[in-house]
C-alpha cells in the first residue's frame, strides 16, 4: 500500500502522503523546521517501507541510519529554536529625548519625523544572528509617565534615553530616573543610558550626564552611552551591550510580549 502511494502520484506529493500514511507526518511537521530535514524524514520512511519488503540486513542498517539522521537534525532544530533568544527591553525617558527617533533608526536605518508619542510604539529588533529584542517606546510627557508601569512586567533592559542638551531638565530626568530604579519590578534590570543628541552643540560630555543623574547611586548594572539618533553613532554599541548583560538572562517568550 505503501509504495502504490508512492509511483502513482511520484514527488514530493507521494512522499507526503507515504508519510501521513505512515502517521508520522504531525510529528515530523513539528519537529522540522527546514526543508532539509523533511527529506531525511522521507528517507527514514521510504527505508521502513523497504524493510516491510525485503527485511535484509542492509535495509535495516539504512533504516537505522536514517532514523539517527532524522533524530540528530530534529536536535539540532531543537537547539537552534533554544538559543535564539528574544529580549524585551523598555525605552523610557522625558518627552523629546529622542526615544521614537531612536527606535526607528535602528529598525529602518532611517531618520523619521516623529510627533509626540501617546501611547507606546513597539518593535521588533533582530541584533545578531540568535538575539533580537522586542523593544517598547513609550511616550514620555509629564501627564502620561503614570502609566509607564503598566510597561515594566517581564522587562529585562531598561533603555533611558536623555537629551544631552536639555540642561533646564536634566534634575526631572534624574527624578523620573531614580524613581524608576526603586520600583521592585525593575529591580533586576539592565540599564542603558543613552545620552542622545550629542551632535549638538550644547549637548552636555557623557561624564557630566553620569553625574547629574547619579548613576553612582543605582543598584541596577548599568551603562552609559553617549549617541546621535540622526546619524545612528553609538546606538549599536549601547545595544551591543546590553545583549552582553543579558547573556544570562533567561530569553522573554517571542510570543508573550
Ligand atoms: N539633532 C538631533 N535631533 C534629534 C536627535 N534625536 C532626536 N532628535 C529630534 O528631537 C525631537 C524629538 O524626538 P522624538 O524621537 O520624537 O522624542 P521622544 O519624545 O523621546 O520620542 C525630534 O524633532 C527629533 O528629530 C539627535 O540625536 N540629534
Ligand atoms: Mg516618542
Amino acid at each position: 500500500m505503501f509504495l502504490r502511494a508512492n509511483r502513482s502520484a511520484g514527488g514530493d506529493d507521494a512522499s507526503a502522503k507515504l508519510i501521513s500514511e505512515l502517521r508520522l507526518l504531525p510529528f515530523l511537521r513539528s519537529a522540522s523546521g527546514n526543508l532539509e530535514t523533511r527529506n531525511r524524514s522521507l528517507v527514514s520512511s521510504r527505508s521502513f517501507v523497504d524493510l516491510r519488503r525485503g527485511c535484509g540486513w542492509g535495509k535495516v542498517w539504512n533504516l537505522w541510519t536514517s532514523m539517527g539522521q532524522t533524530l540528530g537534525s530534529m536536535l539540532q532544530n531543537l537547539f537552534t529554536i533554544q538559543s535564539a533568544r528574544n529580549l524585551r527591553l523598555l525605552m523610557l525617558g522625558l518627552d523629546a529625548a529622542g526615544k521614537t527617533t531612536i527606535l526607528y533608526k535602528l529598525k529602518m536605518g532611517e531618520r523619521v519625523a516623529t510627533i509626540p508619542t501617546i501611547g507606546f510604539n513597539v518593535e521588533h529588533l533582530q541584533h545578531e544572528n540568535n538575539v533580537s529584542f522586542t523593544v517598547w517606546d513609550v511616550g514620555g510627557q509629564s501627564k502620561i509617565r503614570q502609566l509607564w508601569c503598566h510597561y515594566f512586567h517581564d522587562a529585562q533592559g531598561l533603555i533611558f534615553v536623555v537629551d544631552s542638551t536639555d540642561h533646564d531638565r536634566m534634575r526631572e530626568a534624574y527624578e523620573e530616573l531614580q524613581r524608576l530604579m526603586e520600583d521592585p519590578i525593575l529591580s533586576g534590570v539592565k540599564v542603558l543610558v543613552l545620552a542622545n543628541k550629542c551632535d549638538l552643540p550644547k549637548a552636555m560630555s557623557v561624564k557630566e550626564i553620569s553625574e547629574k543623574l547619579g548613576l553612582h547611586h543605582i543598584r541596577q548594572e548599568y551603562n552609559i552611552q553617549g549617541c546621535c539618533a540622526i546619524s545612528g553613532e553609538g546606538l549599536f554599541e549601547g545595544l551591543d551591550w546590553l545583549a552582553t548583560a543579558l547573556k544570562e538572562v533567561p530569553s522573554s517568550s517571542p510570543w508573550v510580549q
